[in-house]
């Protein structure tokens, strides 16, 4: 099955590009940029990668990711994670970036932008994986803040699609940020949003109704809601789950209580993601064996959740043929 699972061609959906900061790339970059971390060693790094919730996460999450400083880093290592995405067979992605956690430092938007968008380049012409990216405001700061973001972003339009929502979610509602999401739509962006993650099914449906998600990220707390999963399979939201996340971060307390079967089974679009691979134990085909083999997947619901990346992605009907 990891054979079958490693040949599936996919998309992936779901993958904060702060979150693949990798415990070796981060000690070099501490090194060359004189930026201490909390831990002494590669191993002392990642035994603190064992969290209680969101939160505990995110708190490592922000403090890791002050080593990533110049273009160049922001470059390499957006270049370091298309290279493990290569090897995995995916071929389509679609990456979220969280300025504010960057701005807050003093680091230009241009110069985040720009040393991801040159390795995005390099990673279509030299391994052939084709990207694009989703500017994501960080729920727990305040709505004008986000604003803020979105318009210090628009200058730079045409190196983004979207825009998304992370972060802290109990507390912070999609409603809390209505007015920005508004401003993205008039500006063709699309739109995804962190919802149902640890946050309630009522989050799910504001997400729909308020921000006009095309897409929801995790969603997994929809099970509560019956009346949710259908609208949810009716209108075919596509969904992107990320399953180990999920398990590390303690929504389900081990993978054979994860509901992504389920899902499957109720026609949700869900598709198979890994969120931020280092921190939570793996990348995509990694979440692929994982739920497999807790849930005794099949080869078909297999194919069928590698499909649904390619068509829940932001591509035309043809750009999604040549990828299938
Ligand atoms: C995140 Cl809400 C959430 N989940 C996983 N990774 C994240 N990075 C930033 N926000
Ligand atoms: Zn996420």
């Amino acid at each position: 099955m990891d054979d079958f699972i490693a040949a599936l061609p996919k998309a992936e959906l779901h993958l904060h590009i702060e979150g693949t900061l990798e415990p070796e790339l981060a000690f070099q970059l501490a090194d060359k940029n004189q930026v201490s971390l909390p831990f002494a060693t590669v191993a002392e790094m990642r035994a603190a990668y064992d969290f209680q919730d969101l939160q505990s996460f995110l708190d490592l999450y922000y403090a890791s990711i002050s080593v990533v400083c110049t273009e160049e880093d922001f470059h390499d290592l957006t270049l370091a994670y298309l290279k493990k995405a290569d090897s995995q067979n995916v071929r389509h992605t679609e990456i979220f970036f969280d300025p504010q956690s960057h701005t807050a430092r003093d680091i230009p938007m241009e110069t985040v932008l720009n040393g991801i968008t040159s390795a995005l380049k390099q990673g279509e012409r030299e391994l052939g994986i084709s990207s694009r990216l989703i500017l994501c405001f960080l729920r727990h700061l305040s709505a004008d803040s986000a604003w803020e973001t979105l318009q210090q972003a628009l200058p730079f339009r045409e190196q983004f699609i979207g825009v998304g929502l992370d972060s802290s979610e109990v507390g912070h509602p999609p409603s809390k940020f209505v007015k920005v999401f508004e401003e993205a739509r008039r500006n063709g962006l699309h739109i995804v949003c962190h919802a149902g993650e640890e946050g309630p099914p009522e989050y799910i449906t504001e997400a729909l109704d308020l921000l006009h998600a095309e897409r929801i990220d995790h969603g997994v707390h929809c099970m509560e809601d019956p009346a949710l999963v259908e609208r949810l399979a009716v209108e075919q939201i596509p969904l992107t789950v990320c399953p180990l996340s999920n398990v590390r971060l303690c929504v389900y307390p081990d993978m054979s209580q994860h509901p992504i079967k389920r899902m499957l089974e109720a026609g949700l679009r869900v598709t198979v993601n890994s969120d931020d691979p280092p921190y939570f134990g793996g990348y995509v085909n990694e979440n692929f064996t994982a739920v497999q083999q807790a849930l005794d997947l099949s080869r078909q619901e297999l194919i069928q959740l590698a499909r649904n990346s390619f068509t829940s992605a932001f591509l035309t009907d043809a750009e999604q043929q040549k990828l299938l």
